[in-house]
């Protein structure tokens, strides 16, 4: 049947596809007028199949029956859904591989909260099983602006409890299960049987936080069942369509349960958390915290030891944000490094030309050429699989890392919800106050570079501009301002703050100590406190 719609304002995909509240996901025909939108845009996918699934969250399952319905009056051939609805996003990455379908739909909001008075998302990923280029989101945005009808079908709900093929309009619906093939996969990239000996050592214990998100029957699978971890090892477990009233951001903050454990008295040798929709990762030893640029730079030095990386590294990419950490691995190496704007569709160029392996972002996103996006269980296996090879506690293998590459010392400083006007007024104010800085003599160092970060993509060619404003200091300090693209209520503030610390002697230094003259030089800079009335961020990372 042919619907008569009107288009809805402020349909723009962000850093990671649409995401809003659920109640504007809620009013009439927005789900239907986004993904009506992207349907109009996508070219031959008569007869196609599409992967479809979600991170549980409240809405979930609507959305689900709202797509299946479109995509059969769309002519697609074939639809492979997660049971239950359920696909964490390297998951649904890694079917729309290995089914060689024609892209997927991912229905998440990500580490936003979920429930009814919490958010909701949608993300379109291609054949490669990466997120849509800027393009095509771009495409479906102006879409979105003109639409005038959307196709569906009547049909009662599919059961997406049951595995198995049935019939929505002339297309197959066929519930597959959502963990086996990401599994399989990551059994052909790490060694099992060493970190089953080591989980079944006796005297190593893990803690896996799934934050009540999608990772539960992941990590499940593969740490209790084909691991031999004990239940115990998995918390928060069962996915919650409002996850537990919680905020599933895998960071010291939002993962406070699981840090509190890492530092009690009988802490576990290893912990780790996942985001909502499984694709970040956040990495604890005990009485120590991981920072995601660290952990990436430390998979990098180590891939040798993991059998899918046995053969080495052709290259590695990090999101400009991101410390430099994985710069020197890089060079150690004689490999490429490439820095890259916010958000995994930038890297899936470079991974689909080969020309990196490894890539991974500031705030917890890491991955490789094994799927199309960042992979939380993925990193955490790397880890374990690192740790049962070298026999060292996560703590020494940092510090070891630290003293072999220089410590990158790194923070992350978030102000969310502030207003959104005020927001952009403190950026718009620093972007004109750029072209004078260079030559200024600040705390941290003299300024030798002040612009607002600009992409060309090496393969493509295609340029992105207004990727946030890094000021560069003579001896490799950095402040970066940017404004979130994830976030649905005002604006969030992202200040990131790095400095080079050579000597050994002072690696064990408390990073917001080490970064104090950075902090108050990006204060002095931007007046965050005086535009946001916040004198200390939200978040510290
Ligand atoms: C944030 C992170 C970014 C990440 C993005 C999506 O974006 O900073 O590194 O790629 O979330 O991750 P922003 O624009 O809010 O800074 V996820 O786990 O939401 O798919
Ligand atoms: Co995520």
């Amino acid at each position: 049947m042919i619907v008569t719609t009107t288009p809805i304002a402020g349909q723009r995909p962000g850093t990671s596809g649409l995401r809003k509240s659920v109640q504007v996901f809620r009013q009439l025909g927005y789900l239907e007028n986004f993904v009506q939108s992207l349907f109009d845009v996508l070219e031959r996918h008569e007869g196609a199949t599409l992967v479809v699934g979600g991170d549980g969250r409240y809405f979930n399952d609507r959305a689900i029956q709202t797509v299946l319905r479109l995509a059969a009056a769309n002519g697609f051939g074939r639809v492979l859904v997660g049971q239950g609805g359920i696909l964490s996003t390297p998951a649904a990455s890694a079917v729309i591989r290995s089914r060689q379908a024609y892209g997927g739909i991912v229905l998440s909001a990500s580490h936003n909260p979920g429930g009814p008075e919490g958010d909701f998302g949608i993300k379109y990923n291609a054949g490669n099983g990466g997120p849509a280029p800027e393009a095509l989101t771009e495409a479906v945005y102006r879409r979105t602006q003109t639409i005038d009808r959307y196709f569906s079908v009547e049909s009662s709900d599919v059961d997406l409890g049951t595995l198995g093929t049935t019939q929505v309009g002339g297309m197959a619906v066929e519930v597959i299960d959502p963990v086996a093939t990401h599994a399989d996969l990551m059994e052909t990239l790490f060694d099992f049987g060493a970190i089953r000996r080591l989980l079944g050592s006796g005297d190593f214990r893990m803690r896996f936080d799934a934050m009540h998100a999608v990772t539960g029957p992941y990590a499940h699978e593969v740490f209790v069942k084909r691991l031999g971890a004990p239940e115990a090892s998995v918390v928060n477990g069962a996915p919650l369509p409002d996850f537990g009233g919680g905020h599933p951001d895998p960071n010291p903050t939002y993962a406070a349960e699981l840090v509190a454990a890492m530092f009690d008295d009988d802490a576990p040798d290893f912990g780790a958390a996942s985001d909502g929709d499984g694709d970040r990762n956040m990495i604890v030893g005990r009485r120590f915290i991981v920072t995601p640029s660290d952990s990436l730079a430390v998979l990098a030095a180590n891939a040798q030891l993991v059998p899918g990386y046995a053969a080495g590294l052709k290259g590695v990419a990090r999101s400009m944000p991101t410390s430099a950490a994985v710069d020197a691995v890089a060079a150690a190496l004689g490999i490429p490094c490439f820095e890259t704007p916010t958000g995994w569709k930038f890297f899936g160029n470079l991974l689909d030309a080969g020309r990196i392996t490894l890539c991974g972002e500031e705030s917890a996103g890491t991955g490789s050429d094994h799927v199309r996006e960042k992979d939380g269980l993925w990193a955490v296996l790397f880890w374990l699989n690192v740790l049962a090879v070298r026999g060292e506690s996560v703590e020494a293998i940092v510090r070891d890392h630290w003293r072999r590459f220089g410590r990158h010392v790194y923070s992350r400083h978030d102000y969310e919800g502030v207003d959104t006007a005020a927001a952009n007024a403190l950026m718009a104010r620093l972007r004109d106050a750029l072209p004078g800085l260079p030559g200024k003599t600040f705390g941290p160092g003299t300024v030798t570079l002040a612009d607002d970060f600009a992409y060309t993509d090496p393969v493509d060619g295609s340029v992105t501009t207004g990727q946030g404003l890094r000021i560069g200091f003579d001896n490799g300090s950095r402040i970066v301002f940017r404004l979130s693209g994830t976030g649905t209520a005002g604006a969030t503030l992202r200040v990131y703050l790095e400095r080079f610390e050579a000597d050994v002697q002072r690696h064990g230094i408390d990073a917001q100590q080490a970064l104090a003259g950075l902090i108050a030089t990006a204060e002095q800079l931007a007046g965050i406190a005086a535009t946001t009335g916040r004198s200390q961020p939200t978040v510290v990372t």
